[in-house]
């Protein structure tokens, strides 16, 4: 899991009209990325729709995931769901199918106590092997510096997702638990800032539609090359704001693709996907953005 680094696609899950898993769609945005140079996946999470997905569809698109990579990068698999029994069978499968790490965002919907939320992760960290990152997401309420470090006590805890925008605590958690505990930043926005914050890598949906771009400013870091990476942050900045004023940015961004010649298909209800007129609209707006 140390080599799980750089830049990380939150990968897309592609299905196609009628909302059944696109194979053939699937493997050709893995071998798009990877050609690009991305240095590792992150499967069925939040943009990869994980949750709108049957067990066995999640560990379908991790098989066929797996089978296209062949070894190629490092792959972790989300494997949060809403009861821990769920959970383990997804990272056991996960194990199985050959991931070099599972992850997970903490017990969603009802609301669980810390003492629970560190028992979830427990128990699903002990039914494998396989390295663990904790996830930490506003979306679902935020971990406390307190969790988070009594969830690196966990043996196969390694490392910790961050998504939130409290950027400081990216370096409190390398001062304070330690630099071999590994640290995404999870806000593509962010990008440059959570990797000057001490963050080993970028894990975010836009690195499916840019992932060039990224590459290039986790290098200009690596290079200190601080106004470039500012320059190529801003540039990214702005085509993430605007995708992002459309309400389904998922969706958006599997158009984005086909314009790239990447059939990336359509989303899942209830995310809705773009019709022909808001694609047209967009697809100019992109157009200006990128004259500017
Ligand atoms: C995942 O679990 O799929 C992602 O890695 C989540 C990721 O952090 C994204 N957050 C959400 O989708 C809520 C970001 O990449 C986000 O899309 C981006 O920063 C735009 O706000």
């Amino acid at each position: 899991i140390q080599d799980f680094k750089g830049v990380v696609p939150a990968l897309l899950t592609v299905f196609d009209k009628d909302e059944n898993i696109d194979e053939m769609g699937m493997r050709q945005l893995v071998s798009f990325l990877l050609d690009k140079g991305v240095n590792g996946l992150y499967l069925t999470g939040s943009t990869g729709e994980g949750f709108t997905m049957s067990s066995i569809e999640r560990m379908r698109v991790v098989e066929i995931v797996m089978d296209e990579v062949a070894g190629r990068v490092p792959v972790v698999v989300h494997v949060g769901a809403i009861g821990t029994k769920l959970s383990i069978e997804l990272a056991q499968h996960a194990e199985r199918a050959g991931a070099d790490g599972i992850s997970s965002v903490p017990p969603f919907y009802w609301r669980f106590n810390e003492d629970q939320i560190v028992k979830y992760y427990e128990d699903i960290a002990n039914a494998t092997s396989l390295p663990m990152i904790v996830y930490n997401v506003p979306l679902v309420g935020l971990l406390g510096m307190n969790a988070i470090k009594r969830l690196a006590q966990i043996e196969n805890v390694k490392g910790i997702k961050y998504t939130a925008l409290s950027l400081y605590e990216i370096t409190q958690i390398k001062d304070e638990i330690g630099e071999d505990f590994l640290v995404y930043s999870g806000a593509d926005e962010m990008a440059m800032a959570g990797l000057l914050a001490g963050a080993d890598g970028i894990v975010g949906s836009f690195y499916n539609v840019m992932p060039e771009l990224f590459i290039n400013i986790y290098n200009a870091v690596q290079n200190k090359e601080l106004d470039e990476a500012k320059r190529l942050q801003k540039e990214a900045v702005e085509i993430i704001m605007y995708a992002l004023s459309y309400p389904s940015f998922y969706a958006l961004m599997k158009v984005m693709l086909k314009w790239m010649g990447i059939n990336a298909g359509y989303c899942r209800r209830p995310f809705e996907n773009v019709t022909p007129e808001n694609e047209a609209i967009y697809k100019e707006g992109f157009k200006v953005l990128k004259e500017k």
